[in-house]
């Protein structure tokens, strides 16, 4: 018999529904010692969160953030509200020795985050932040194979994450669903909402970046505030490309915009190395492209590999081998390792610590194109 674990959700937009799906078809596909329960959820509009607990059958609901962190019966609160928010909820969850989940990415900037990452060393609460990309089958598949040592020394890392969905001079900033344009909220732009996630994945699979230099770029210099009703200048970058260097002295080059036209969430990265390369798309996330120099020449050329049989990362626990599975995965993953981890008191990454170092990447990014040179991280 499994143990409950009772989740406050807070939030109730893309992530708060992505989330509680998570939670829901968790227990069918993994056998884990705890079972997650939609005990309440919260948001400041009664309608609108009342409506969200009956559609996705949370028990109860809250209408301010302090009331659901004080209850009794919530062990774990999860954060799925605009970035801004994420601190002070982060940290008054953790005094009161709930576990924290929080969105990506971490928080405003490095400074809040590091605030973040003391509140829940020092509670002592497990804790983890939701960079779901690394729980696409293939990219955990790249990871392996990176640590196998499939490709031998690195030499390039390549990532794109390309949106068209701001290219309207029309389209308001701020406000429910468009906070992300809105910089008082977001922190930044494509920095911290697209390429945090390629940074995270390329920290995780490439190591440590030691120095960037970065150009961001604001296309639409004024949008109408939805909220006030006024024009305001816009302060988000729309697009950001960056030159790094990792540790391991492997090169790198990322790019992310929300103004190319045609791509409406495409997030690719391409790994070299000595032996071999891979790539990878989330418009095609079931399949990793692999290209291996120590084949047989007849036969050398890019394996474009389903990832979707048993033995490949996570598919056990889904259908029958060829049969892929989607997005929506990512997160059903995630809850499952945060389970896990839990059950063997063990971290779940990435941590609010981890997080901190995808946000140090992000801030020295911004730095260095506002003072356009090279920056280093400490
Ligand atoms: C932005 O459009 C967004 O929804 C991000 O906020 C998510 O983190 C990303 O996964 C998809 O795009």
């Amino acid at each position: 018999m499994s143990k409950p674990l009772n989740i406050g959700m807070i939030g109730y937009g893309f992530m708060g529904r992505a989330h509680s799906n998570a939670y829901l078809k968790v227990p069918h596909f993994f056998d884990l010692e705890y079972r997650p329960v939609l005990k309440a959820c919260c948001a400041r509009s009664e309608d609108k969160i009342k409506e969200f607990a009956a559609k996705w059958g949370y028990e109860s609901y809250e209408t301010d953030w302090r009331r659901l962190i004080k209850r009794d019966d919530i062990d774990a609160v999860d954060i799925c509200v605009p970035n801004n928010l994420h601190r002070e909820i982060a940290i008054a969850a953790a005094e009161a020795g709930k576990m924290v989940l929080c969105e990506k990415p971490l928080a405003m900037d490095t400074a809040q985050g590091e605030e973040m990452v003391q509140a829940v060393e020092e509670a002592g609460v497990a804790n983890m932040v939701w960079y779901n990309y690394r729980r696409v089958p293939a990219v955990t598949l790249s990871k392996q194979l990176l640590d196998e040592g499939r490709l031998g020394r690195v030499f390039h890392y390549r990532a794109q994450f390309l949106q068209d969905w701001t290219i309207s001079a029309d389209l308001p900033q701020g406000g429910t669903a468009l906070w992300r344009l809105d910089a008082k909220a977001a922190g930044s732009g494509v920095t911290g909402d697209l390429l945090a996630h390629c940074i995270d994945t390329a920290l995780w699979l490439n190591g440590p970046i030691t120095s960037v230099c970065a150009m961001t770029e604001t296309f639409v210099k004024q949008r109408k505030h939805q909220l006030t009703g006024q024009v305001e200048p816009v302060q988000i970058d729309d697009a950001c490309a960056f030159l790094c260097r990792f540790a391991n002295g492997s090169l790198g080059l990322f790019e992310s915009t929300r103004y190319a036209r045609g791509h409406k969430a495409l997030y690719t990265y391409e790994v070299n190395g000595e032996h071999a390369s891979l790539r990878w798309d989330l418009h095609d996330l079931h399949r990793l492209q692999y290209f291996d120099h120590r084949d047989d020449s007849l036969v050398r050329g890019w394996r474009s590999v389903h990832v979707s049989d048993s033995d490949q990362p996570y598919m056990g626990h889904w259908w029958v081998p060829g049969l892929q599975i989607g997005y929506e995965h990512t997160f059903v993953h995630q809850v499952a390792d945060f389970l896990d981890a839990l059950a063997k008191g063990q971290p779940c990454e990435p941590t609010f610590r981890t997080a901190l170092e995808t946000q140090k990447v992000c801030d020295a990014v911004l730095q260095s194109a506002r003072e356009g040179s090279w920056v280093s991280i400490g």
